[in-house]
């Protein structure tokens, strides 16, 4: 397969409600979305998960932007492929770091590849599970009162797991008022979107009475020895976000002892192949990991739900349905979660498995940029 055109895309979502975590808000998404086109026809769209701003990752959507024009887009369209696991190793030679920028236009080649075979991106993955189990994840909250009827109703919508977002000024009380709404059994985790330093350790060790399933990125996401020893002081299993871009960072992370759970997204370990590596890691050590996500449009989402099924994703995801985060999705059909809690991978159109919408995306287009093949044989390497 070779690549032939790319479409960068960027489009505006606005959110339903905002969505505040340690290091900002968003009100608006600005979505990155790719429309690749393979030599034998075959068209499908991808997304990158990068923000408008720097605080969850050195990515934006302009740097993704920028390195995919300049630097991943033509490099891909030099390769020609027999299987997309080929693309990961060519992008990681073109350019170092923006795992993100790479995800987008490698997933996108995963998409095209199962399109152009025939088949859902669960098949060609060869995800074994039907229905994936849904968690949410919780902004923080103007008062506890106000999480805990957030995470009341949310409980009652059948999610499987209740993510809250804390930050330091909002963490215990915020966690006791959820605790003591939803009672000891429901499946509470906390992500502090690296909040906190090891100063802070008594305070993160308070959280252990909770009963949590995990404290997903507690300190900065360079700190992995810094978890490692936050993790030997708490009962709480530290689960790795922001720390891992790479199947490399999972070793070390093993090899520390800095945390027990991945939350493998691979918008930002730098795709499927990278996503498939950490998945294997993990299962061979015993390590659970999870689906997340970065308010993804219904383009994202698909590709985190194939990736899901997946047998050592054995927790919940972050993959709410269309509803949660957007007044209309761009996919048709839009996704659901089932009442108790699950979201199903389509599996009967191939490709991403739902119909892009797009006269939508159209209209929600804020600039867009076509990168085209130039004529010529393409190098193997
Ligand atoms: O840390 O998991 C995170 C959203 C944006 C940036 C970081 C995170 C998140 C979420 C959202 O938790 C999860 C979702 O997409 O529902
Ligand atoms: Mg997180």
């Amino acid at each position: 397969m070779r690549l032939t055109a790319v479409q960068l895309r960027e489009i505006v979502l606005p959110l339903v409600e905002p969505f505040v975590i340690s290091s900002g808000r968003t009100e608006t998404r600005r979505i990155l979305l790719l429309r690749l086109v393979g030599d034998d026809g075959t068209e499908v769209w991808s997304e990158g998960v990068c923000g408008s701003r720097p605080n969850y990752s050195p990515e934006t959507i302009d740097t993704a932007w920028l390195v995919l024009r300049q630097w991943l887009i033509p490099r891909a369209m030099r390769l020609d492929w027999d299987h997309p696991s080929e693309v990961r190793p060519a992008l990681e030679r073109e350019a170092r770091g923006h795992p993100m920028a790479k995800a987008a236009l490698e997933m996108g080649c995963w998409g095209l590849a199962a399109a152009s075979a025939g088949k859902s991106l669960a098949d060609y993955l060869g995800g074994p599970r039907e229905n994936v189990e849904v968690g949410i994840s919780i902004g923080i909250q103007a008062s506890p009162a106000v999480l805990a009827a957030k995470a009341r109703s949310s409980a009652a919508q059948g999610y499987r797991k209740i993510k809250l977002k804390i930050t330091r000024g909002a963490d215990i009380d915020y966690v006791a008022a959820v605790r003591e709404a939803l009672g000891p059994d429901i499946a509470l985790a906390v992500d502090a979107n690296a909040a906190y330093t090891l100063r802070d350790i008594r305070r993160l060790a308070e959280l252990d009475q909770f009963g949590l399933t995990m404290i997903e990125q507690p300190l900065a996401a360079g700190d992995l020895r810094r978890h490692a020893e936050l993790q030997q002081q708490l009962e709480t299993p530290v689960c790795l976000d922001e720390s891992v871009t790479s199947p490399e960072d999972v070793e070390d992370m093993l090899a520390l002892g800095s945390g027990r759970i991945v939350n493998i997204k691979p918008g930002r370990v730098g795709g499927y192949q990278s996503s498939l590596e950490i998945h294997r890691i993990c299962r061979r050590a015993d390590v659970p990991v999870w689906c997340g996500g970065m308010l993804e449009s219904g383009i994202g989402r698909a590709y985190n739900v194939a990736l899901a099924t997946l047998p050592g994703f054995t927790m919940p995801g972050d993959l709410s349905p269309s509803r949660r985060y957007w007044a209309r999705d761009v996919v048709t059909p839009e996704w659901t979660m089932s009442e108790d809690g699950l979201v199903t991978a389509p599996r009967r159109i191939a490709g991403i498995g739902v119909e892009v919408d797009t006269d939508l995306v159209d209209s929600l287009t804020q600039r867009h940029e076509t990168v085209r093949s130039p004529a010529g044989s393409p190098d193997q390497r």
